[in-house]
């Protein structure tokens, strides 16, 4: 039997911790011989905690083989401790009248801290996916923190974003989703990233010869997936939780399986004329467990080129408005 991997999750009791954690404790996320102990790490709220108490609770009803312990708390230094995966959900959501600057802050804080202490105490091959929004941003504020961290162990989620185009593009040909493949976002996770249709295969042939309508794929397409959050709020009146937590599985476990080509949100350094310091959508291929290079070979077009400029120019926007919280 492997020994347990530590999972530090933040935001436990909130509606994707809710989801996503008997998923992580069923092997979905590292396998289904690899054991784990959970980390549940949520705000020092008396409220909160106590959801938290009932959580574990349910947790321990699933009577997961694989669930070797797991630890309540609402002090990060605890939580994070020795932790080999930190998965950062928790985070304030945007208040009526709240501008996007006063979210970037407030939020922005919360990564302060949480990127000096993980530095601080997790395990020497930690690695750290942020779905908090703003997912892009808050995760350059936690690695900007961390001095005995690269920056590559800092990555952040836009694995939804591509599922979500996945299932367009498989319900528009009338295909199994398995049979789209190398659809990747670029950018932020808001509704500025560009899902590269013109990359993408399906039925391992180019997609253009089998979507041929380039006006929905430029118009429609492209906007049911920046919007889809948007439309889920209006429908179920919360936002999206059970399909985040699949993506959140999803880019975890595609991080720790080589050979893997997904999109991950990671520090750009320049790939598609991003700006170097923004972490941005890209596509990368799983080296090693929890490494990752960037695939830079994929041609753009004017259309995508203009999208791109787009998005990299939002998340300038954003590092601009953090800028004193970085470093
Ligand atoms: P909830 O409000 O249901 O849960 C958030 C939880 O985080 C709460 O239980 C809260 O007490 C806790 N929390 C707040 N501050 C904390 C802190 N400093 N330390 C530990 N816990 C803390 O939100 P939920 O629907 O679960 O969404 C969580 C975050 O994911 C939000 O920021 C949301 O915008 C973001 N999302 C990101 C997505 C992505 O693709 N990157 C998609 C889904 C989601 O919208």
């Amino acid at each position: 039997m492997k020994s347990p991997i530590k999972v530090a999750v933040t935001g436990s009791a909130g509606q994707i911790g809710y989801a996503l954690l008997p998923r992580i404790a069923s092997g979905a996320m590292f396998g289904p011989d690899q054991p784990v102990t959970l980390q549940l790490i949520e705000a020092p709220i008396e409220k909160a905690m106590r959801a938290l108490e009932g959580v574990a609770m349910e947790l321990q009803d699933c009577a997961f083989p694989l669930l070797s312990s797991i630890v309540l708390t609402d002090d990060p230094k605890v939580g994070f401790r020795d932790a080999n995966w930190c998965l950062l959900i928790g985070a304030k959501p945007r208040g009526p009248g709240m501008e996007r600057a006063d979210l970037l802050k407030d939020n922005g804080k919360i990564f302060t801290g949480q990127g000096v202490m993980i530095d601080e105490v997790a395990a020497e091959d930690v690695r750290v996916a942020v779905v908090g929004n703003p997912a892009n941003t808050n995760c350059m504020i936690a690695a900007s923190k961390a001095k005995r961290l690269a920056p590559d162990r800092f990555t952040a989620m836009v694995r939804l974003d591509q599922n979500r185009a996945q299932s367009q593009l498989a319900h528009r040909a009338g295909v199994a989703t398995t049979d789209v493949k190398n659809i990747f976002i670029y950018g932020n996770h808001s509704p500025s990233m560009f899902p590269a249709f013109a990359q993408a295969t399906i039925g391992g042939k180019p997609l253009s010869e089998i979507i041929k309508d380039e006006a929905w794929l430029r118009g429609e397409f492209c906007e049911t997936v920046g919007k889809r959050g948007a439309a889920i709020i209006a429908a179920r009146g919360a936002s999206s939780a059970a399909s985040a937590a699949s993506s959140l599985v999803d880019h975890v476990h595609d991080l720790v399986t080589p050979g893997a080509i997904h999109s991950v949100a990671v520090k750009s350094g320049g790939a598609y004329g991003f700006n170097p310091e923004v972490w941005a959508g890209l596509p990368v291929r799983t080296t090693i467990p929890g490494s990752y290079e960037v695939l830079t070979g994929y041609e753009m077009d004017e259309f995508a080129q203009s999208k791109l400029a787009a998005t990299n120019e939002e998340l300038t926007g954003e590092r601009a408005m953090v800028a004193e919280l970085l470093g």
